[in-house]
């Protein structure tokens, strides 16, 4: 069970992603609590402001100190409880990764204050704040969306919330490669047919495939993660026929190999 709060000005925009998919039955099952919380809704003048001109001048606006301290204080005692991580999601902050989510996972509760405007008065940062986080480097035009992609990531390391065949620590993401291209029924369509190996019930043959594949992508999309990864003798032999294979035969990944941009595009799966 972890239970998030998050402090917004917008709290209208966390109505529908958490409702939908994964994260509500992980919410209906009590796995996940998120709890929203109106930063307006704390702040001392009849106008609510919740943010003011900077000191010193310039353009654009600046978070006040106030009512964040008070939203904060009204969510409870947060300061010495252990498991109590306050975040703030800023450009900022140091780069989100799926390292970073398993660890956040291990915490009993987290507070996710998201910035906006030109950014907070860095009081928040020195008094309020445990850590600073940014989903990207990216601008945003607020903390949201980024609070949002945290709590989806995180999520899935809690146990139960993810179904029994999958699991966060088996994704081939955490694991540093890409995922093996998948493929479901029909075997032919049209001239489009899937590898022969997934329908020869060979199971040595198809790990052996998907290992493979695996590799090659990883190898051709995101050299950085094969840098870092671990790899097998298995892997080291994998790699030396995909290399001999890049310089005779077409492989499905190798037909875009003239495209450095295409490859950029087709993302991550
Ligand atoms: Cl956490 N906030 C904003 N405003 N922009 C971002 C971000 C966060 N992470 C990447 N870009």
């Amino acid at each position: 069970m972890i239970r998030f709060d998050i402090l917004t000005l917008f709290p209208g925009m966390f109505e529908s992603p958490f409702q939908s998919s994964l994260l509500q039955k992980a919410r209906e099952k009590n796995l996940v609590e998120i709890h929203i919380h109106d930063i307006r809704a704390f702040a001392a003048d009849k106008h609510r402001m919740a943010d003011d001109y900077p000191y010193g001048g310039g353009g654009g606006m600046v978070m006040k100190v106030e009512p964040i301290a008070k939203a904060l204080e009204s969510i409870g005692p947060l300061e010495s409880a252990d498991g109590v991580l306050r975040v703030l999601l800023t450009p900022q902050g140091e780069l989100f990764s799926q390292e970073k989510a398993r660890e956040l996972s291990r915490r009993r509760r987290l507070v996710l204050v998201c910035g906006h405007y030109e950014g907070v008065d860095e009081r928040i940062r020195e008094h309020l704040i445990d850590s600073e986080i940014s989903i990207g480097d990216y601008v945003l035009t607020g903390g949201e969306l980024a609070a949002m992609v945290v709590v989806d990531a995180v999520s899935r390391y809690i146990p139960g919330v993810l179904g029994n065949e999958e699991s966060a620590a088996s994704d081939s993401f955490s694991e540093g490669l890409l995922e093996y291209p998948q493929y479901t029924r029909p075997a032919v369509f049209g001239e489009w047919v899937v590898p022969e190996v997934l329908l020869s019930g060979n199971h040595a043959r198809i790990e052996r495939w998907r290992r493979k594949e695996s590799l090659r992508r990883t190898l051709r999309r995101r050299p950085d993660l094969l840098a870092r990864s671990r790899l097998s003798e298995e892997d080291k032999i994998l790699l030396k026929e995909i290399e001999a294979e890049g310089k005779t035969v077409q492989s499905p990944e190798s037909r875009v190999t003239s495209s450095q941009e295409e490859d950029g595009k087709a993302g991550l799966d």
